[in-house]
């Protein structure tokens, strides 16, 4: 039996909401993986679609948890960051980054930034710019179509997209340093909806699709960037580990519609973790 992995994941707390760390810890850990968390914010509730939310920054604490780490000797097989509390939040990012990845540690950057063409509305204008120096270091990064376009500094705009047209992004993405790179919110026409890796070692684009499930559902990006990580660190392909992730989000979004829950509130992803564990667990057993 091989040594069990650990990861570090690096999001804010929504304390309600169902994304960022709420959604990470439960899901990697799921996986088998054992999951530490540095929370760069706590707020009551996400940004999305609710107002009076709380919030508390917590930038000063990162670099005191990590020098605390250091010095009892943690280290981590992947490091896994998502939504940041603030712009000055980006250096001491890259600066773990740095520490670790001298270490061997796998990079796994969600740029969250934004959804739908805009940017969220706590990020300053320049936000993307210094996403985009966090992206540089990383080994894998997990960007939404709103989020690939700010990061490119493109403007947005809505599918169907051509085949050729998510290749270029893909390959262009890729150039400002991630070896990998998983595109999300891609469709090639009305009704389906799924996402694209593309390997630059390999030079193979592949896409996922599945059925789109109308309506705005909250938190599925941090829902499928979590399985994605748990699938990969469990030793699957970006291939495999990308339908994985598409699967388990539609299952999750499709629980949801189903129980006509308020969109704001998240996705019912904790009824599909058994599901995702044994497809994980199924497709390790196909190729070994
Ligand atoms: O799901 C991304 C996310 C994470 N954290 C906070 C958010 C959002 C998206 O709106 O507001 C606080």
């Amino acid at each position: 039996m091989s040594a069990q992995k650990r990861i570090a994941a690096i999001h804010d707390i929504s304390c309600f909401g169902r994304c960022s760390l709420t959604v990470a810890l439960p899901i990697i850990s799921a996986a088998g993986i054992e999951t530490s968390a540095i929370p760069t914010a706590v707020l009551s509730t996400h940004t999305g679609g609710f107002s009076g939310y709380t919030f508390r920054d917590l930038t000063d604490d990162i670099m005191p948890i990590v020098k605390h780490w250091k010095k009892v000797g943690i280290d981590f097989d992947a490091i896994y960051t998502g939504y940041l509390g603030s712009f000055e939040q980006i250096d001491i990012i890259s600066d773990i980054f740095d520490i670790y990845k001298k270490r061997g540690t796998f990079i796994a950057v969600d740029p969250v930034m934004g959804d739908h063409g805009k940017l969220y509305s706590l990020f300053p204008d320049n936000f993307p710019d210094g996403m985009k120096k966090l992206c540089a270091k990383a080994d894998l990064i997990v960007p939404n179509m709103t989020e690939a376009l700010l990061l490119l500094g493109e403007s947005y705009k809505e599918g169907p997209y051509s085949k050729d047209y998510i290749i270029s992004l893909l390959k262009r993405l890729s150039e400002i340093g991630a070896k990998q790179v998983v595109l999300t919110g891609v469709y090639l026409e009305d009704g389906k909806l799924g996402a694209a890796s593309y390997d630059k070692g390999t030079d193979k684009v592949n896409i996922a699709l599945s059925e789109k499930i109308d309506g705005f559902y909250h938190g599925t990006g941090d829902v499928f960037a979590s399985a994605l990580v748990a699938a990969l660190m469990s030793g699957l392909s970006l291939q495999a580990s990308t339908v994985i992730a598409v699967n388990f989000t539609v299952g999750s979004i499709k629980r949801t519609k189903a129980a006509e829950t308020d969109v704001r509130f998240g996705v019912n992803f904790e009824e599909g973790l058994m599901e995702l564990v044994e497809s994980i667990k199924n497709s390790k057993e196909q190729n070994s």
